[in-house]
């Protein structure tokens, strides 16, 4: 038994380079597939980054030179979307600069998407009276 097992390879050498080489290529069409896969999503992962995308997502409106609700807890990973409901144009500044949006018209709004836990204060550089806060954490 020992002995006629290597016999048999070496018998049908041509049998296995040939399967050899056909998984080899079946490999490579794989990672060429992989790779256009790749490049083909990487735009989408771009946008994403500051769009609403597969996350949790949470909506603060502006009204009555008020951010409403003007506490919100969300978990990493949450887009929080501002939505301005007035005729009244307001921003979003993050005090720590963190983010910024521009001047929000009447039913315009701004999203960011908080990757990072932590406690973002933040205004409406028009009224600086005008604050509201999101605080990122993880569930549980
Ligand atoms: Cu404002």
């Amino acid at each position: 038994m020992k002995i006629r097992d290597p016999m048999r390879f070496v018998a049908n050498p041509e049998i296995s380079s040939s399967i050899g080489c056909k998984s080899q290529s079946v490999l490579r069409v794989l990672r060429l597939t992989a790779l256009f896969a790749a490049l083909a999503f990487t735009p989408c992962l771009a946008e994403e980054a500051n769009n609403a995308g597969a996350g949790p997502a949470a909506t603060v409106s502006m009204e009555h030179n008020t951010f409403i609700p003007g506490e919100i807890t969300v978990v990493p990973g949450t887009t929080v979307t501002w939505v301005n409901k007035e005729a009244m144009p307001h921003t979003v500044v993050d005090i720590n600069k963190g983010f910024r949006s521009k001047t929000l018209a009447k039913d315009t709004s701004f999203s960011f998407t908080f990757a990072t836990a932590g406690d973002y204060d933040y205004l409406c550089s028009i009224h600086p009276n005008m604050k509201g806060k999101v605080i990122v954490k993880p569930a549980g």
